[in-house]
């Protein structure tokens, strides 16, 4: 292999220095006679002269190059020598690296890579200036705590599994235990699923009392949340790591927010990554499942660091646990109640209609809409209930097919909330607002409602 570099200065050569000093691998054809001889004089092989002119290309030989690299910041300069290159050869391979995206020219020139250097920053100096930075956070968390001190993890008052997975993660990485570092709530854990993860995982979450908050001089740490949301002065806080704009200004001895990240347990897989931790099997599994749950896996507002740190994750979690949070036990009298409804199914072009009448768990009805497209010859699953004053439904399919979301929106923004994407979607509707809409809350109704929409041919009017 022969290179052919061009460039106005040394700099293309520092970086391909390892290649451009074995004998005869790299020619650099530069303007100026003071850099050809510093490259020589740190023992690269280059010429000068005109880059602007042809005969400059022709003396030098150049059909027996293999590839050229250019990297010229002149937007016309460049243009010129790929010019003259092109033309002493039709198919010499050419990269250019260059400031500009889409640089030189639009030219559709299959021989031809154009690599703008902000890709190249993205690529390898972003990720080791955000490590250098993570690893200053963990050493600046560590300095926060002193050994004899009692920490409280706050969290929200429904704490959320990606609560729950940064509370652990901040335990891990100060080294402690649940002695000296609770993981606390005013509130307590109501979803089924989160109640599975304490389960599963045998993460403790105490209650604890305003008053209690500082006993014996507890130092406070709050994690996926901020201070302004309890609506009561904490006193003094240590730590705030979050995900969440910061809306309502507030002091903590040390905080991380970053409010373009999908979880606040990306930034503490970050942090577990700079300080050289691998995560154990619990605390991998809390932090995938958190990042999952908070971007709707990786859907919702997720960035690439959530993804990285999934990827991270992924192979120290156990996904037989996860799988088992998301499908955790149904209370019975719900269970009765959708195998009377599934007694008298009905499909209608392989849409499942059901309505449970008033249930004890909302979340029974995302599930039950999941759980019919397990029914054979079914592709949407439609489950309706009561919830104190509120009708919701949920819908589910197979994905291929109308966006759920666009369907629910068109019905129901009106009269409620409705949303969602293509193969998910709900709608929580005041049970009033449903009945001036509907008349009555039924089966019935909703199939006729919902069916035609989703049925119907999409026929370009639509
Ligand atoms: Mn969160």
């Amino acid at each position: 292999m022969k290179y052919l570099a061009i460039c106005e200065d040394d700099l293309l050569f520092q970086f391909m220095r390892k290649l451009a000093t074995r004998r005869g691998e790299v020619l650099f054809l530069v303007e100026e006679e003071g850099v050809a001889r510093r490259i020589r004089r740190q023992g690269g092989s280059s010429q000068w002269g005109n880059l602007k002119n042809q005969s400059t290309y022709k003396k030098n030989h150049l059909e027996h190059i293999s590839q050229a690299i250019l990297f010229i910041r002149d937007a016309g300069l460049r243009e010129r020598v790929y010019q003259h290159l092109r033309r002493l050869n039709a198919k010499l391979p050419i990269l250019s690296l260059s400031s500009e995206q889409d640089a030189t020219g639009n030219h559709k020139d299959p021989f031809l890579r154009q690599l703008p250097l902000e890709d190249m920053f993205h690529e390898f100096c972003a990720p080791q200036l955000l490590d250098t930075f993570n690893r200053q956070k963990v050493d600046r968390v560590r300095s926060l705590f002193r050994e004899k001190d009692k920490i409280h993890i706050l969290l929200q008052h429904d704490p959320d599994p990606d609560a729950i997975g940064s509370a652990l993660a901040l335990r891990e990485l100060l080294g402690r235990n649940r002695a000296t570092t609770p993981i606390v709530t005013f509130g307590g854990v109501t979803r089924p699923e989160n109640l599975a993860m304490l389960r599963l995982l045998e993460i403790q979450i105490d209650r604890i009392t305003y008053e209690d908050l500082h006993q014996d001089g507890a130092r406070l740490a709050l994690v996926d949340v901020q201070p302004p949301y309890f609506g009561v002065s904490l006193g003094k806080v240590d730590l705030v790591v979050d995900h969440h704009p910061k809306r309502i200004p507030f002091t903590a001895r040390f905080t991380d927010l970053r409010p373009h990240y999908g979880a606040t347990s990306t930034i503490f897989t970050e942090y577990l990554r700079a300080g050289g931790m691998e995560p154990s099997q619990r605390l991998a599994t809390a932090l995938l499942y958190g990042i999952k749950t908070d971007t709707l896996f990786l859907e919702r507002g997720s960035q690439i660091a959530d993804l990285e740190a999934f990827t991270f994750l992924y192979p120290f979690a156990s996904r037989a646990m996860i799988t088992r949070m998301e499908r955790p036990e149904l209370p019975r009298e719900d269970l009765e109640a959708l195998g009377r409804a599934l007694s008298r199914l009905q499909l209608d072009d392989g849409v499942a209609v059901i309505h449970m009448g008033e249930v004890k768990r909302e979340d029974v009805i995302p599930q039950m809409a999941e759980f019919c497209l397990q029914i054979e010859g079914v592709e949407w699953g439609v489950v309706s209930g009561l919830c104190g004053d509120k009708v919701v439904i949920s819908v589910r399919n197979v994905g291929y097919v109308k966006s759920a979301g666009d369907i629910m929106k068109r019905l129901f923004d009106e009269i409620g909330s409705a949303g969602g994407h293509r193969a998910m979607a709900k709608a929580v509707i005041p049970l009033e607002r449903f009945k001036e809409r509907f008349g009555e809350v039924s089966e019935k109704v909703i199939r006729e409602a919902m069916v035609p929409l989703i049925t119907q041919r999409e026929d370009g009017n639509d």
